[in-house]
Formats: C-alpha cells, structure tokens, sequence
C-alpha cells in the first residue's frame, strides 16, 4: 500500500474513532490508529449465541478479526448436536435430509455463502472459502459440496439420532407446517465489531424443519439473511426466510442506518414492512438483529420470545427482543 492511502486509511479510523467518542488505548497500534472504547462488540441470536459469542469474544479481545470472531463464534453452534437448527444435529427436511445454509461478509464488502449443502459439518466456513478463494460469491448443492471435499472438509453424517427420531414422529402425522412460529428458529446471525473499529458477519441453518427438499431459505442470501457494510452497519435475520426474502431484511436495516437510523429503529422498520407486505405475519415469527459501527446494537421481532446474545463490556447475557404483534 502506498505512503497516501496508508494516511488516508489510518486518517478514517482515527474520525471513526473519535465518533465514538474513543480514548486511544494500550492496543493502539504503531500507526497510532485509535482504536474504538465500545468495542469489541459480538451479537447474535438465541439463546445458542451465548457460547457462540464466548467463542467469538476469544478471538476479539486480543485484537482479532471481526471476520475471524463471526466465523469461530457460528462454528460453536455448527458443531453442537443439541442445536437443532444449525449445522450437525440439525433437524432434517422432510426427505430426512439435513441440508445447510450458510453466508459471510467481510469488512472490505466481500461474500461468500453456501447453500442446500449436504454432509459437511461447517457450512460457515465453506462460506468462507467460496469468498476468499473463488471469483464468486454463492455455490450450492453438490458443486458446494465437491469444492468442501477438494478444500479438505470431510464427509459426515449430520444426522443425528435424536433428530432422526423427531422426524420419524413428524412423519407418522405427515402435517406439513413450516410457519409454527413457536418451535422452528434457531437460526444463528452473528455480527461482530472489532478492536479496529471493523464489521463483519455470519449467518448459519439447517433452516426450517421439514422443509421441502431442495427448499432454501433466507440464511445464505447476501441482503436477505445477513448485510454488512463496513462504512454503516451490519444486520441479520431468523425465522421464515419466505418472508425475510421477500423483504430483503438484513440490507433494508443496513440501509436504514445509513439514512441516519439507529439500529434498532432500523429493526423495527424491517420488521413492520413485513407486517405490511406479508398476509400471515400474525402466524410466522422473524426476528433481526442489527449493529452499527458505533457499537450500538438493535433487535426487534414479529412476535413475542425472539431473544439475543450480547457479549460487550466483558458481558456476555441473553436478552429479550421487543416485538410488534400484542
Ligand atoms: C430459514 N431463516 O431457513 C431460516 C430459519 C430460521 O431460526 O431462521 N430459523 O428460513
């Protein structure tokens, strides 16, 4: 890089800096670039987060990438069989397949996602290659899978037993309703803010249960179930996809920001424009949350029991979204 855009990139932090109101710290570094005080910040949704944000925390509070954090933060939740909605041990469609959905968005606007991918653990991380090493952004099915295998990412059976069983039940009542708002999210949306004032994020499902095979959802779709833009924000998104799609959510949110919103006005907006263009919205559940480069957070949902994990300040705890149907 040369001497003029070394000044001009380390002259954009030190404003984005000082908008935050930042004190240089012990990690400022030897360009003198003041580093953010809110932050690192880490948020993401369910309760699941949790260990998803200690994860990603682990990689931010020694000054890592947001990137690195979003990616290592939804991985915890991938690899956990008892999360049912992401990754290994997520619930199958209705064929009996687990199929995942996975995107990922860097600070610098690049994007990588995946999408009805099958028998590969970490579909976030594959997100990641098909950003870093290929000149596009999506790849699904078993071209997505062909190109895990030939980066090293092994064959595994994601299904587990207990998720075996519940299809098993669902299929003796062979009542096909993906809209149950109340027992079918778990979706993991992680957005991250580093010690260098960066954005990124990661959102990562098996998505809805008993879907029709081949279905896919909002999860992997740049805009819809996550957007980040480093010179605003970044949002994501859970629940019915169908209606996050329709929308184009996360980007809506992003873009709400960018007019001056804060997030979580942004989130409200996204969610009450699907109550305005989507019929059943009384019957679906979506939830959003959002964060700016500020460091400050938003999260509002369709309906009552969305909730999200925040990990700032040292403090990682679960909380309860607002949401708009009474
Ligand atoms: C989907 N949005 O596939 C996902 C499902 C989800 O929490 O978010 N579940 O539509």
């Amino acid at each position: 890089m040369n001497k003029r855009r070394e000044f001009l990139k380390a002259t954009a932090l030190t404003t984005v800096g000082l908008v935050a109101g930042c004190k240089k710290d012990k990690h400022d570094d030897a360009l003198g670039i003041q580093r953010l005080k809110d932050s690192p910040v880490v948020i993401s949704t369910w309760k699941h987060g949790i260990a998803a944000n200690v994860s990603a925390w682990k990689v931010l509070e020694i000054g890592g990438r947001a990137l690195d954090a979003v990616e290592q933060g939804v991985r915890t939740s991938e690899s956990d069989p008892e999360c049912t909605s992401v990754g290994y041990g997520g619930l199958p469609d209705r064929d009996g397949k687990v199929t995942l959905d996975a995107c990922i968005m860097d600070e610098k606007g690049n994007a990588g996602s995946v999408a009805f991918l099958e028998n590969i653990k970490n579909p976030i991380s594959v997100a990641r290659l098909v950003m870093e090493k290929t000149p596009h952004v999506m790849l699904v099915g078993e071209g997505a899978k062909r190109f895990a295998l030939e980066n090293g990412f092994i064959e595994e059976n994601l299904l587990t037993e207990k998720a075996k069983a519940e299809w098993e039940k669902w299929i003796a009542t062979g009542v096909y309703k993906p809209w149950d708002y109340k027992s079918n999210h778990d979706t993991i949306g992680m957005l991250a803010l580093d010690k260098d004032g960066n954005l990124s994020g990661a959102c990562t499902t098996s998505g809805l249960k008993w879907k029709m095979h081949g279905r896919v959802g909002d999860s992997p779709i740049i805009g819809a179930g996550m957007f980040c833009d480093n010179e605003v924000g970044a949002a994501a998104a859970t629940g019915v996809g169908e209606a996050v799609m329709k929308t184009l959510g996360s980007f809506l949110i992003v873009e709400m920001m960018r007019l001056g919103k804060s997030p979580q006005k942004a989130c409200e907006i996204a969610v009450e424009r699907i109550a305005k263009k989507i019929k059943n919205y009384k019957e679906i559940q979506v939830g959003f949350i959002a964060l700016n480069k500020k460091g400050e957070i938003g999260a509002f949902a369709l309906q009552e029991g969305f909730e999200y994990a925040l990990y700032k300040n040292n403090r990682n705890e679960l909380l309860k979204s607002k949401f708009l149907t009474k």
